[in-house]
């Protein structure tokens, strides 16, 4: 399997963070947002919306290039269902995607580098002040969520793939707005938990190969 990401987008930590969970191995091919290389014609082949991350699967000598950190992680969950990501009851299944989509749909999109520069530069509005609006608004009601939902996880005591959209989104988060930890308690705390395992260190931004030094 290979990899197309970038070290500090939050969307492909979601990837490595479940790769690294399910113990497997896979080729690291750096995509840089920085020179745009999303962009390029051979990324657009992998992916038309060209973003990262894209994970490049061979089944049955059939290559395929499968773009959507969601659609990814389903795609490993199945494939290699040994080490869940997923709660095995419905209800918690399905509150555990209501996490998943949250993050995915109604935070990270508004704080990504296009929808940023959009906002900037056509509308000429105030970039950090949207940001800042739709992360907080997003926090906040994940960690509503979590109160009632939170063990040493977001869902109970078992690390799943909503734990796997939170890290990424707090560090995507604190680069573009203050994230204040005294009103997120749930998820501060599930943070610490997590960033405490030795396949989230493998997996995090600092640990790739094209990190950049702050
Ligand atoms: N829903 C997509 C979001 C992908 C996405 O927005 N990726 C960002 C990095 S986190 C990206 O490639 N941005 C490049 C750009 O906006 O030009 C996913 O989960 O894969």
């Amino acid at each position: 399997m290979r990899l197309f990401n970038y070290w500090r987008s939050s969307s492909s930590y979601r990837v490595r963070l479940a790769l690294e969970f399910k113990q497997l191995t896979y080729e690291y091919v750096a995509v840089s947002l920085l020179k745009g290389e999303q962009h390029e014609a051979v990324h657009r082949a992998r992916n038309p919306w060209g973003s990262v991350p894209v994970l490049e699967v061979t089944e049955s000598g059939r290559t395929v290039a499968i773009p959507q950190s969601v659609a990814i992680v389903e795609y490993l969950e199945e494939r290699f269902p040994e080490r869940p990501l997923f709660p095995k009851a419905p209800a918690e299944r399905a509150v555990m995607r209501s996490m998943v989509e949250l993050i995915n749909s109604s935070i990270q999109p508004f704080h990504n580098l296009s929808t940023l520069n959009y906002v900037k530069d056509v509308l000429k509005g105030d970039s950090k002040a949207w940001a800042e609006h739709w992360i907080s608004r997003g926090l906040d009601a994940l960690e509503a969520q979590a109160k009632t939902t939170a063990g040493r996880f977001l869902l109970g005591d078992d690390f799943t793939f909503a734990d796997a959209c939170l890290l990424p989104q707090l560090f995507g988060a604190r680069r573009f707005a203050t994230v204040d930890p005294a009103k997120l308690p749930s998820l501060m705390r599930v943070e610490a938990t997590c960033l405490s395992l030795d396949f989230v260190r493998r997996a995090k931004p600092e640990a790739q190969p094209d990190a950049q030094p702050a």
